[in-house]
């Protein structure tokens, strides 16, 4: 009998055990969706609560506040593809740091831990920026504002429902079915230096989260040099704007299944060599990552944080895939100085720790960066997981960069995987769907 993909994952109930022991759900044993609303957000005093209720019925839910140096957080991220359930999926979520080098050697900035996203760096927006809805914040002026300075209370949050792309289209019943996707997009701007940035984070309706930083503002007015470390952006040969990179890595506390207990995969894809009766063979595999460690992005090769513990209705733990899709790698300026040349990681895997701020130049006990966190912590095994993922821009100036700039993207995916059963909003006819069909009366592709 074909199963409802509408089946819970979590019953409200073991979510409630979950949060208060630890307990391990045994989801989708047969248990229908218990009745109720999600549980209402919760935030500590600085955080604000945020839910939206998207095209396919599912709801987010989180808190949002802003720190002096990270910028944006978000905190208590739950995800609920029906009403009856709220899965908790990230704890927090920030910038971890921003390293802007340039390739003429001439200057260096660490924009989070130097500057900061938040306190004044932190931009006022208006319907110019954010034709949607805009939410107020308390931003000190000074510090975090507990000793020195006044803190305004000024409209800083972004949030915007966006509708843009074809979410999905099938024509195989031989009636079309097609959706466009919709997205709940959460942004701030931060000016440092001459640059503006938009720090963004985007909620798909399937579950998706893509964090994305967007560069925006004017070329640094003093960092001109020539042809080998710059590009000509007046007239003639001259004036050569210097390419630099902007080095991102995102802090990601994972909250799947519980506080603990998550556990993290790698998946590759290798080429055996050999041919198959049409194609040739590629061998799929999962290797755990269980210990904390430092990992470089290859063809086909991704990573999950996942449960072991919660186990969707189909009874696969549910996970989250971490997709940097094809990016600029790169080593962290300080990372190299620190502990030499090829260090750079594209992801990298601790146990959270609150001593763990930035990415690098972090002070305290535990370290100067990410590769101390991971060096001190590699003989204790992963159980709250914390990814680093680190995304690099390497920005050769153009013309058409003068001016303002136009804004330039960096970011990565974390895609859903086994989250739910099936897709959450099957169109008629395909709730049914759910797994290799044993009778198929829809079309099969032309030989
Ligand atoms: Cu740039």
């Amino acid at each position: 009998m074909p199963r409802s993909p509408r089946k819970m994952t979590i019953t409200k109930l073991c979510l409630l055990a979950l949060l208060l022991s630890g307990c391990t759900a045994q989801a989708g044993t047969g248990g229908q969706p218990s009745a109720g609303p999600a549980p209402q957000q919760e935030c500590q005093e600085s955080q604000q609560p945020i839910s939206r209720t998207l095209s396919t019925g599912a709801n987010w839910s989180m808190c949002w506040s802003v720190d002096p140096m990270l910028g944006l957080v978000l905190s208590d991220i739950h995800f609920s593809p029906t009403p009856a359930e709220s899965i908790p999926i990230i704890s927090r979520m920030s910038l971890a740091q921003l390293e802007v080098p340039y390739d003429s050697g001439s200057r260096i900035t660490s924009d989070i831990t130097s500057a900061g996203f938040g306190g004044p760096n932190m931009q006022s927006i208006s319907d110019a920026e954010c034709p949607a809805e805009r939410l107020s914040a308390t931003i000190p002026n000074v510090g975090d504002g507990t000793k020195f300075g006044k803190s305004p209370v000024r409209e800083v949050l972004c949030s915007q429902e966006t509708q843009s792309e074809l979410s999905f289209r099938s024509g195989d019943l031989g009636q079309v079915v097609a959706k466009q996707r919709q997205d709940w997009q959460l942004s701030t701007i931060s000016k440092v230096g001459w640059y503006e940035y938009v720090n963004q984070v985007t909620f798909g309706a399937e579950g998706s989260i893509r964090p994305t930083l967007g560069a925006t503002g004017d070329l640094s007015p003093v960092d001109y040099s020539d042809a080998e470390h710059g590009w000509a952006v007046g007239p003639g040969d001259h004036d050569h704007a210097t390419n630099h990179s902007h080095n991102a890595v995102w802090k990601i506390d994972w909250e799947l299944g519980g506080e603990t207990g998550q556990r993290v995969e790698q998946f590759d894809a290798t080429d055996t060599g050999e041919q198959g009766e049409f194609s040739p063979i590629v061998n799929g595999s999962l290797t755990a990552i269980s210990h904390p460690a430092t990992a470089q992005w290859a063809d086909r090769r991704w990573w999950r944080v996942l449960a072991p513990g919660t186990l969707n209705a189909d009874q696969h733990p549910i996970s989250y895939q971490i997709d940097m899709g094809k990016s600029d790698g790169f080593t962290f300026v300080d990372d190299a100085e620190h502990h030499g040349d090829n260090v750079g990681y594209d992801v990298a895997f601790t146990n959270a720790d609150e001593c763990h701020v930035f990415a690098t130049l972090n002070r305290g006990r535990c370290g100067r960066g990410v590769l101390d966190y991971v060096e001190q912590g590699k003989n204790v095994p992963l159980d709250d997981v914390v990814s680093w993922v680190a995304v690099g821009y390497h920005h050769v100036p153009r013309d058409e960069d003068q001016s303002p700039m136009e804004m330039h993207w960096q970011g990565f995916n974390l895609m859903p995987r086994d989250l739910t059963s099936t897709r959450i909003d099957a169109p008629q006819d395909r709730p049914t769907f759910n797994g290799k069909p044993a009778e198929w009366d829809g079309q099969m592709p032309a030989e």
